[in-house]
């Protein structure tokens, strides 16, 4: 009726933390407040990559390398800068804690104690950018539990369940940001004509099983015996398909909505797999446990897990309750031989 879809397009990003924060006193102001500073951020990018290639310094890469010793691609440098602007202006967030940077951001002028971290990658898979393929920003914030003032940022390391909040935006034919503060997992769709991000879907649930697995197989000759077991197991047994486009985001995306399980496993080069722990696999791990899913480094829990670096990486099993189990249950059989 007109009258429901009117009522979804009031519900903005910021009314619906608020009115999911009833119970949260002045957090509430703050989660609001954050949560449209990371909408702001997802405009500002999904604007420009609306242009890559057609604005100039968008494409192609900056001929520098990142602390991952990754090369700079020139979307990934505007995409950083986006959000440590449009975090400077919040007066809630002490600092910035990205991919992009080897030390975190400091905005130490308006940072009282018991303020925020954001912590996040601000274009993940941006290799496919210069393809015109969906990239994604992921984001987890958490309490500033003390001053830093060595700046060793010693205090973010710490289990995945110290997440207030997480979340990704998904830059694709629409741009979609999903969020959880520990409440569900919601989803919201840009309506550029509004400028608002607005609700599409509360509360989203993983199916407890899905027919997609998510993994590079030209890694397969780098995997453990025991993975190489789970791919031979779903190449033989019929109800499963392949999808994968290197973008996590988008492969998280679907994983999430239709079910199935996402995986990176540890490599013979990367034993710890490639992607990282505190802005990359526990913001995701902690949506899919929020949507009745799972998420596990392959022998233990991911929000179990305590970093002993910033940007420490972890294996990554995660989506579907019994496909990230049966992938475990190959794991744990290897393990019993040895
Ligand atoms: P591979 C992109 O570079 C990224 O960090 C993730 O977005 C993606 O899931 C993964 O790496 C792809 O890595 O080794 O399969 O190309």
């Amino acid at each position: 009726s007109s009258e429901h879809t009117l009522d979804r397009d009031c519900t903005t990003l910021s009314r619906h933390v608020l009115q999911q924060l009833q119970s949260f006193g002045p957090e509430a102001q703050d989660l609001s407040a954050l949560m449209n500073r990371i909408a702001l951020a997802g405009k500002l990018i999904a604007r420009h990559l609306s242009r890559a290639g057609l604005v100039a310094d968008t494409l192609g890469f900056t001929g520098k390398t990142n602390v991952q010793g990754e090369d700079v691609k020139k979307m990934d440098v505007f995409a950083n800068d986006v959000f440590i602007s449009v975090f400077k202006q919040s007066g809630l967030v002490c600092r910035l804690a990205s991919e992009e940077m080897d030390k975190p951001y400091y905005i130490p002028e308006n940072c009282p104690i018991g303020r925020y971290t954001l912590l996040y990658d601000p274009i993940d898979g941006s290799s496919n950018v210069d393809i015109n393929l969906n990239v994604g920003s992921i984001f987890a914030i958490r309490r500033q539990t003390d001053d830093d003032l060595d700046q060793s940022a010693s205090d973010l390391l710490t289990h995945g369940r110290d997440q207030l909040a997480a979340g990704y935006i998904l830059y694709g034919p629409t741009t979609v940001l999903v969020y959880s503060i520990g409440n569900g997992v919601h989803s919201f769709t840009l309506d550029p004509s509004l400028g608002e991000f607005i609700l599409t879907a509360e509360n989203i649930q993983v199916p407890q099983h899905g027919p997609t697995y998510s993994v590079n197989e030209g890694n397969f000759w780098q995997w453990e015996e025991s993975i190489r077991d789970f791919t031979r197991y779903v190449h033989r047994h019929e109800g499963y398909s392949s999808r994968y486009s290197g973008a996590l985001v988008g492969d998280f995306h679907r994983i999430l909505m239709q079910g199935g399980v996402f995986l990176y496993p540890g490599t013979k080069k990367k034993p710890e797999g490639k992607l990282r722990l505190l802005y990359e696999t526990a913001p995701l791990a902690f949506l899919i446990e929020q949507a009745g899913g799972s998420a596990s480094t392959g022998t233990e829990r991911l929000l179990d897990v305590v970093p002993t670096e910033l940007h420490q990486r972890t294996p990554l099993v995660i989506g579907s309750t019994e496909d990230v189990s049966l992938v475990e249950s190959f794991i744990q059989e290897r393990l019993r031989e040895q």
